[in-house]
């Protein structure tokens, strides 16, 4: 046979060689793309399908928090993340968490609007062996096997944080606060108010005179404030647990021709950017931090239990707190 034809030969062999190899790969989820099931190239793994049920959209820290979920549980990364919104009602959120039963997704995941009722779905998620992710909120379960940790704040920490100012801020000085609490019966509500009660117990010239919820809303934190101004003479501090119902009240306070920050001082909880912006402007007089940054840290524990690994039972998330000034040095650099 002429060296030529030999050539021929061989380079057809070569040729045919690779094809064989490049349509193995490719039908194994191997490194030539992605898979049908959409799995980053390479990875050839099934996606790990999580359901999560959100509390609303009341805040801008629920804003923050589900945009950071949605772009860290993605497809690239491994994830196929079903998303629901519960518009601050309970029983959505427990409707959400059987239709990922029925689904039989690999983990839950969710942020409890508030902290009792959950036993019996949760019973119902283990009966199915799925297991289950508390993020931000906590539940009042007696049984902590139902679910497989809590990852969020230390709201206590936050209330006591902010407790801390105001004993600071006002010292001996007779000092009339009003309150506007979270959604009623939620851990945050339920814990910030134990925290700055706690902070501000031994010193009696720091007394509230109202509290009431304003639901984490911007326009129920103005309707009730409204209200404690119209009923309350004199007040000095405002103590709300949340930005947007600090930035509520800003607004009323105006509207009342007081000036908020210097006739009436606030103190908030979260640090989200409309809540920043009025601690830099001089409106919001500090700001305990919470951080609504939770995607990566729920990625990171959900590839835990899908790896048949035990994560912490509690995963506390790290915070600071701002005075004006450090407001206005962090506002150029923040993420949300
Ligand atoms: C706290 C979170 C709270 C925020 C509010 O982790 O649950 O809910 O402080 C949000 O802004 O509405």
């Amino acid at each position: 046979m002429s060296h030529s034809k030999h050539k021929r030969i061989s380079v057809v062999g070569a040729l045919a060689a690779t094809a064989l190899m490049a349509l193995a790969a490719c039908s194994s989820g191997g490194s030539t793309g992605t898979t049908t099931s959409g799995a980053a190239a390479g990875s050839g793994d099934k996606l790990i399908t999580v359901g999560f049920s959100q509390v609303g959209s009341e805040s801008g820290w629920r804003a923050a928090n589900t945009k950071d979920i949605q772009e860290t549980l993605t497809k690239e990364n491994g994830f196929d993340l079903k998303f629901s919104d519960a518009q601050q009602k309970q029983e959505n959120q427990i409707q959400a968490i059987r239709t990922y039963i029925a689904q039989g997704v690999d983990v839950i995941a969710f942020s409890p609007v508030v902290e009792s009722g959950w036993d019996a779905v949760l019973e119902e998620a283990k009966a199915a062996k799925i297991p289950v992710v508390l993020t931000d909120r906590a539940v009042d379960s007696k049984d902590t096997s139902l679910y497989v940790t809590f990852l969020g704040s230390d709201f206590i920490k936050e209330g006591k944080a902010a407790g801390d100012w105001a004993v600071t801020e006002f010292g001996d000085k007779p000092t009339n606060i009003v309150e506007l609490q979270g959604t009623t019966g939620s851990a945050p509500a339920n814990d910030r108010m134990a925290g700055f009660k706690e902070a501000i117990a031994s010193h009696t010239n720091l007394k509230i005179i109202a509290s009431q919820t304003g639901n984490f809303t911007r326009s129920e934190g103005k309707t009730v404030m409204e209200g404690f101004l119209q009923a309350n003479p004199s007040i000095d501090l405002v103590f709300a647990h949340n930005d947007d119902m600090g930035l509520g009240a800003i607004e009323a306070i105006e509207a009342a021709g007081k000036v908020p920050g210097k006739d009436i001082k606030i103190v908030t909880v979260d640090a989200v950017h409309d809540g920043m912006q009025a601690l830099a402007d001089g409106k919001i007089n500090f700001i305990a931090e919470c951080s609504p940054l939770l995607g990566q840290q729920l990625a990171d524990v959900v590839k835990q239990v899908m790896a048949g690994k035990t994560p912490e039972k509690r995963i506390i998330t790290t915070e600071t707190t701002f005075t004006q000034e450090q407001a206005k040095a962090a506002l150029p650099t923040r993420k949300y």
